[in-house]
């Protein structure tokens, strides 16, 4: 049963992308009453992009509360220090608009949610007395294929589309197998273009541009993969923490539809390596730590090496679906205004 928050007789619901918004809009309104200097400095597009973060903040403070996960809102918070410390923007203001947030979310929040969302913003504010921990370059000379992912990134961030297309389909000519340059030079180059667009040492467009020649280079390898016909397992991965709810809501469809409820789904991706019991709260019937040991579990269900995960014993994976493409079309996902 749902309580009433005491002080306002009705409960905010952080699901709700308009009540956040406008808890957005209240926290900045204070944050600037008590700190005039940030009128001065960010000036009014600098106001809205404020609004803007404290809403994003919101939405990752209400699934880690909605999962039970606040390692879910911790890794954000060393995510969005990283980004807004390359864009100049001194780690004091983002402090304090978190304040702020924790100051007007426990009024109005019903009882637990409050104390928990609470206690993850007490947390949050504490790992500012440490650096935030940087994610580590996801390219390794050293490692199978390493040297090719160097190259395609390398050839990728040049702006040489042609290059990086040749680099890989060579490389599955001579014999790779696709699932290796999927995973060791797509899938890592693909995870380092964005930590450098996170430690702002790449552009937007230049990510933009990677994703696109990488997007048509796997199109060019699809000959190559086989394609079930029907599907007794669908695999959903997501790439983003404010995509949990859409995959939540994704499993839900997939179950109320007859033809769903024989199948199996596995749930992956960033998210579920965060926070190891977070498939559960999703609805799915299991997990895996990266696609291959998904497919993996689907094939061998004895010997994959799925540690404190479900087992799957379907014979099939049907489908992937992933990032924000497939998510925000069945669900909408929250799209922030600023690009990258
Ligand atoms: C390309 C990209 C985009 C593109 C997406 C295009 C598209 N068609 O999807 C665009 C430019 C639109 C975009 C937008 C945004 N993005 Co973006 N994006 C990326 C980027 C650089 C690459 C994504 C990708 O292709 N990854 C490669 C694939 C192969 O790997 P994967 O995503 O992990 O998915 C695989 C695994 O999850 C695997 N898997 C693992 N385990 C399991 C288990 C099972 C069972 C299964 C089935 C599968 C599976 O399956 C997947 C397929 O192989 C990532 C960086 C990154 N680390 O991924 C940032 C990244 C995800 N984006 C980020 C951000 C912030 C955004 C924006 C909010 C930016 C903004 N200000 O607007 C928006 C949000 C968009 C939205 N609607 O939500 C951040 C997220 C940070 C965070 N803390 O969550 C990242 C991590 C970049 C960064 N380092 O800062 N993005």
């Amino acid at each position: 049963m749902q309580s009433e928050s005491p002080e306002t007789g009705t409960c905010l619901s952080l699901r709700n992308p308009e009540e956040r918004r406008a808890v957005a809009e209240e926290a900045v309104a204070l944050h600037y009453d008590d700190d005039p200097a940030l009128a001065r400095r960010y000036g009014p597009a600098g106001r809205a992009k404020c609004v803007e973060d404290a809403a994003y903040h919101l939405a990752y403070l209400d699934e880690a509360v909605a999962s039970g996960a606040p390692a879910l809102f911790l890794a954000y918070l060393d995510w969005v220090r990283s980004l807004l410390a390359g864009l100049g923007v001194p780690e004091a203001d983002l402090r304090g608009q978190l304040a702020v947030l924790r100051r007007l979310t426990f009024p109005r929040l019903e009882h637990d949610a409050a104390h928990a969302a609470d206690a993850i913003l007490d947390a949050a504010l504490r790992a500012f007395e440490a650096p935030p921990r940087l994610p580590e370059c996801f390219i390794d000379p050293a490692a199978p294929l390493g040297v090719l992912a160097e190259r395609y990134l390398a050839a990728l961030i040049g702006g040489e589309r042609k290059r990086a297309a040749e680099l890989v389909l060579a490389a599955v000519e001579a014999g790779t197998p696709v699932a290796d340059v999927y995973l060791e030079v797509i899938q890592r180059s693909q995870r380092e273009i964005g930590r450098l667009w996170q430690l702002s040492r790449i552009s937007v467009g230049q990510e933009h541009f990677c994703t696109a020649a990488s997007q048509a280079i796997i199109a060019r390898l699809y000959p190559h993969i086989f394609a079930a016909e029907r599907a007794d397992v669908v695999g959903i991965s997501a790439t983003m923490v404010a995509h949990v709810d859409a995959v939540r809501r994704l499993v839900q469809g997939i179950r109320d539809d007859a033809r769903g409820r024989a199948v199996r789904i596995l749930v992956g991706g960033y998210p579920f390596n965060l926070a190891g019991s977070l498939w559960q709260a999703v609805g799915a019937d299991g997990s895996a730590p990266d696609a291959r040991a998904a497919v993996l579990a689907q094939a061998d269900p004895e010997t994959a090496d799925l540690p404190q995960r479900q087992r799957g014993d379907g014979p099939q994976l049907g489908l992937v679906l992933d990032h924000q493409d497939a998510l925000k079309r069945h669900a909408g996902a929250p799209h922030r205004a600023a690009p990258g």
